[in-house]
């Protein structure tokens, strides 16, 4: 039966009358989401970019939940790729890490996917390869029906770092190969910063050059990169994207880092706001004015805008340094002022404070964990050989509660990500919260982070820093679930 004739037979009589048409329910065809080349303006220089583009025309997919994902990715790249679903819990073969089950997608061929959408939030997607430092990635909304129900605007934040030097340079020169364009200090002080003579006391962590010291008085590395911009919604702060909003309207800002390799540090400026999930995961909400933010995390935030109007910068200020970008809420009207690229002070340096004051939503049940491994984060700057330890213990059976801890011994901080599930933050220097869930969690500088998992999604999974030239250089394990 044609899908036409099936739609008309099944919508006879009083039926059809009585529900609203639906087709996407008996014969769905899928959104078709295309992986190709653009153009993007950055300071007045044309660069070439990857972008993903949905069925709307704009970058990424904006989905209801009840839908489900139903998506076709087109690759009319000139090269292989694939894409992972970054929030979301797939079945494995959907995952996008290449041949992780799945293989590359080949130029101008396309593969279907279709699964259940767990839950609604804010999401990314992007290629688990250097190609996301050229911007193959984008915005990945779920919509709940209550989402859709309510009275707000939604602004979405899309935050990267570029450079117009390629990755692969890029890499080469962390690695010692050449000193790639953009790149000013890959092997300058880091790891080797004297604390004679420094006052701790009075100490401003923000201010220092290059680097912090974390509280043993130790030197921290914070970015690897020094990139050519940084954008937010494809754009800089000399011509940053202004959005139009009401007078006392409220707004859902729905802010996703999908920076490669920069932490940010989220300040909504003069507007007060409540953040109410991270990683797309509701939290208890809570009110805030800034809003940390490392690498692949998100952060939804309601902010009620003044009844007066006005122009307000929302920023993101770049760790430990002076850059920063952003975008403009603006009511009709209001003067725009411009905002410079860097800031008189240095952005903070992320730690575990705002962390731990995080509480889930909807925690996972209370029960003891099946599994208990401890994961040791390696490596340093003047190598750039970047590790897990312990990996061997990543193993769980469907059913069972695995508990992590994140042990980091190196002189940086790492984004952990685990794919296809979520994880609650339980620990943090093994002091117990109930936490937020998420599936990225920034694990600093000689600290520990302690997440629990239940294993509810067989495969292979990755479990991985989220700092690309990190992850690259082998910060990268997987979960393997037993008798699969
Ligand atoms: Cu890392």
């Amino acid at each position: 039966m044609k899908r036409r004739t099936f739609l008309q037979a099944g919508l006879a009589g009083t039926l059809a009358a009585a529900l609203p048409f639906r087709p996407a329910s008996s014969a769905p065809s899928p959104l078709t989401l295309t992986a190709a080349s653009r153009s993007i303006d950055v300071n007045g220089k044309a660069a070439t970019v990857f972008g993903l583009t949905g069925p709307d025309g704009k970058p990424g997919l904006v989905l209801d939940q009840e839908a489900g994902f139903n998506v076709r990715l087109v690759n009319a790249l000139r090269e292989e790729t694939l894409i992972h679903w970054h929030g979301l819990t797939p079945p494995n073969a959907q995952d996008g890490v290449p041949d992780v089950p799945a293989p590359m997608l080949k130029p101008s061929e396309s593969r279907d996917y279709g699964f259940p959408l767990a839950s609604s939030g804010t999401n990314w997607m992007h290629a688990h390869t250097l190609q996301e430092q050229n911007l193959l990635a984008a915005p990945l909304i779920i919509r709940s029906a209550e989402d859709r129900g309510r009275d707000e605007q939604e602004v979405i934040l899309f935050l990267h770092d570029f450079s117009f030097s390629p990755p692969e340079e890029l890499l080469a020169g962390l690695r010692g190969g050449v000193s790639g364009g953009g790149m000013d200090h890959a092997h300058m002080n880091h790891g080797s910063m004297s604390t004679e003579g420094m006052d701790m006391e009075g100490m401003d962590m923000g201010s220092m050059d290059m680097g912090a010291m974390d509280m043993s008085g130790m030197a921290m590395d914070l970015n690897d990169i020094e990139y050519d911009a940084y954008l937010a919604n494809d754009r800089t702060l000399d011509d940053p994207d202004v959005i139009r909003v009401d007078k006392g309207g409220r707004v859902r800002l729905r802010i996703i880092n999908a920076a490669t390799s920069t932490a940010f540090t989220i300040d909504l400026g003069g507007l007060k706001g409540s953040l109410i999930a991270v990683d797309g995961q509701m939290i208890v909400p809570r009110a805030v004015s800034r809003v940390p933010l490392t690498m692949a995390q998100r952060a939804d935030v309601l902010i009620d805008m003044p009844a007066g109007g006005g122009a307000y910068p929302i920023l993101a200020l770049r760790e430990g340094a002076v850059q920063r970008t952003g975008i403009i809420l603006a009511t009709a009207g209001a003067a725009v002022e411009k905002v410079a690229s860097e800031a008189d002070e240095k952005g903070p340096v992320l730690d575990l404070a705002f962390e731990t004051g995080l509480r889930a939503k909807a925690p996972l049940a209370e029960r003891s964990a099946d599994r208990v491994v401890r994961i040791g984060l390696a490596g340093n700057m003047a190598g750039y050989d970047w590790r897990m330890t312990g990996t061997d213990a990543l193993r769980v059976r469907k059913g069972e509660r695995l508990e992590v801890t994140l042990d980091n011994g190196s002189m940086m901080a790492h984004p952990m990500h685990l794919h296809g599930h979520h994880f609650q933050v339980v620990a943090i220097n093994g002091s117990r919260i109930s936490g937020a869930v998420r599936d990225t969690v920034l694990v600093p500088s000689m600290q520990s982070v302690t997440i629990a998992v239940d294993a509810d999604n067989p495969g292979k999974w990755a479990f991985h820093c989220h700092h690309l030239y990190h992850m690259a250089s082998g910060m990268m394990a997987f979960l393997e679930y037993e008798n699969a």
